[in-house]
């Protein structure tokens, strides 16, 4: 008896330190994301809003264009169009559906090998949130309030803090005009809140881990705490659900967001990399040694994050739209190569829906934010305040069926990074940078593969390959066939080839 209980004793210790110790610090492999903007995607049943029961009658499409991981943008009930700022965290708003719907999402993501990430959005809550109408009741009343301390009140007024009615008090707003009150992250009861929010969606419903929105503004102009607190998130993350994937909104430039790294977040958005002025774009808009310009950045992004999944976009639900930055209007090989280019970088790829058939959208929020075009007969209603409707490039339906469409570049792009998950996850080794050339090799637990890209629009170019090298894939943007023979791979304009080194 005495030694059963003894057993039992070391099996209850085994337990209590399982989840510190006994996850390994290997990262799990990173994954083709797809953001999803709920309301703009898929109606499913005739209201012209977005739903989850929408997105579960697309997992197919997902799944066959090789995405195996989605983010949804707010779920939660919100009273505006875009549902970041949150009135009740333990629900789905019912335009989008119900928590059965999203269990079941998870289910059919998951039966599909496609993880789900939800948008946690705790720097502030909705001026709505019950947590803020109880202060701020309390504060009317001349009372006291747990609640009051959820949130920043003070009695003097001050840049980001608005004044509360007639009360004499204020309350800090980061995003000011929002109706967006921040939350005190310091406090006790708001951080047990954010565990219970965080466990519920990791382990009742099942999804995979957050989008985490805002990171810079948990304690505005403090990164070091910024840094401290989301290593609380992740520390207790992993005790949750050990493996979720945390990625994070930290919209600056290099140097910080690799400071950033240090709170053990998996992985943080590569800002410098997106939009016009981000290096992937900028690389491509010059006019010569275009390889040696993006190879000069993506050295110093590596060299500053050498630990961490980088997560590399070209445009969100925030920016303008990718192809716009791209001038890839009037250009399919300029957005196949610079899409390609990037699902070429190491980490977690994110590609804002849309971006697969070359939506456009710039200006205000709703722009950047319309209605998925699957076809002319099958669309949400717009989001409100749109200023411009207009799609550069035919529907899913159309786009399916064309071998030479972005659609299906970007299908064969995301495959090529499954099946060589070096590309994603392995070390990184420049082989030969001269020009509009460039060659990289990945290694992964001993097997690698070799990325040869020509950054040249018109002109074919030669690069230097390994006696032994060759050709697995070839992600050509329209422009023909890569020719290898002996050492020497002709590559097309805007051409990406995959080789493997033979034994
Ligand atoms: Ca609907
Ligand atoms: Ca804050």
């Amino acid at each position: 008896m005495k030694r059963h209980l003894f057993s039992l004793l070391i099996l209850f210790l085994l337990i209590s330190i399982y989840p510190v110790y006994g996850n390994n610090t290997d990262q799990s492999p990173c994954n083709n994301w797809y953001e999803i903007f709920v309301r703009s995607f898929q109606d499913s049943d005739g209201d012209g809003i977005g739903d989850l029961p929408g997105i579960i009658s697309r997992l197919d499409y997902l799944h066959d264009m090789g995405y195996n991981g989605i983010w949804l943008m707010p779920i939660h009930p919100s009273p505006s169009y875009h549902k970041y700022d949150v009135t009740d965290y333990m629900s789905v708003d019912p335009e989008y559906g119900s928590l059965a719907d999203m269990k079941r999402l998870t289910q059919e993501a998951h039966a599909r090998g496609i993880k789900i990430i939800l948008d946690l959005v705790i720097n502030h809550s909705s001026v709505y949130h019950p947590w803020f109408t109880a202060a701020s009741n309390a504060l009317y009343e001349g009372k006291n309030s747990p609640y009051i301390d959820y949130y920043h009140f003070r009695q003097e007024s001050g840049d980001k803090y608005v004044p509360l009615g007639d009360t004499g008090w204020y309350y800090e707003e980061q995003f000011s005009g929002g109706g967006m009150p921040d939350l005190n992250t310091d406090s006790e009861d708001v951080r047990a809140q954010i565990r219970f929010i965080m466990d519920f969606w990791l382990n009742v419903i099942g999804v995979d881990g957050f989008r985490l929105d805002a990171v810079t503004s948990f304690y505005a102009g403090d990164h070091e705490k910024n840094i401290e607190f989301l290593r609380w998130v992740k520390e207790e993350c992993e005790l949750l659900k050990p493996g979720a994937f945390l990625v994070g909104e930290c919209w600056e430039s290099l140097p910080v967001i690799a400071r950033y790294y240090e709170s053990g977040i998996d992985s943080f958005f590569l800002f410098p990399g997106s939009q016009a002025e981000g290096f992937i774009a900028s690389s491509l808009r010059g006019r010569s040694k275009r390889a040696e310009k993006f190879a000069d950045r993506y050295e110093s992004v590596l060299e500053a994050i050498p630990d961490g999944a980088l997560a590399p976009f070209l445009g969100n639900h925030d920016t303008g739209r990718a192809l716009g930055s791209l001038q890839g209007r009037q250009n399919l090989p300029i957005a196949k190569f610079a899409e390609g280019l990037m699902n070429m970088m190491q980490g977690n790829v994110f590609t804002y829906y849309g971006e697969e058939i070359g939506m456009v959208g710039s200006g205000n929020d709703p722009n950047k934010r319309l209605a998925m075009y699957w076809n002319d007969g099958d669309m949400t209603l717009q989001p409100p305040g749109i200023t411009t409707e207009e799609y550069a490039y035919p529907p899913v339906d159309v786009q399916v069926s064309d071998p030479d469409s972005l659609l299906n570049y970007l299908k064969q792009v995301n495959h090529t990074r499954i099946k060589y998950p070096m590309i994603a996850n392995g070390e990184n080794e420049f082989v030969f940078v001269e020009g509009d050339i460039l060659l990289m090799r990945r290694t992964l637990n001993g097997s690698s593969c070799l990325i040869a890209m020509n950054f040249s629009p018109k002109e074919a170019g030669t690069c230097p390959v390994p006696e032994n090298a060759a050709v697995r894939e070839d992600l050509e943007t329209g422009s023909g066939a890569c020719e290898l023979s002996g050492t020497e791979l002709l590559l097309p304009p805007y051409s990406i080839v995959i080789l493997e080194e033979k034994e």
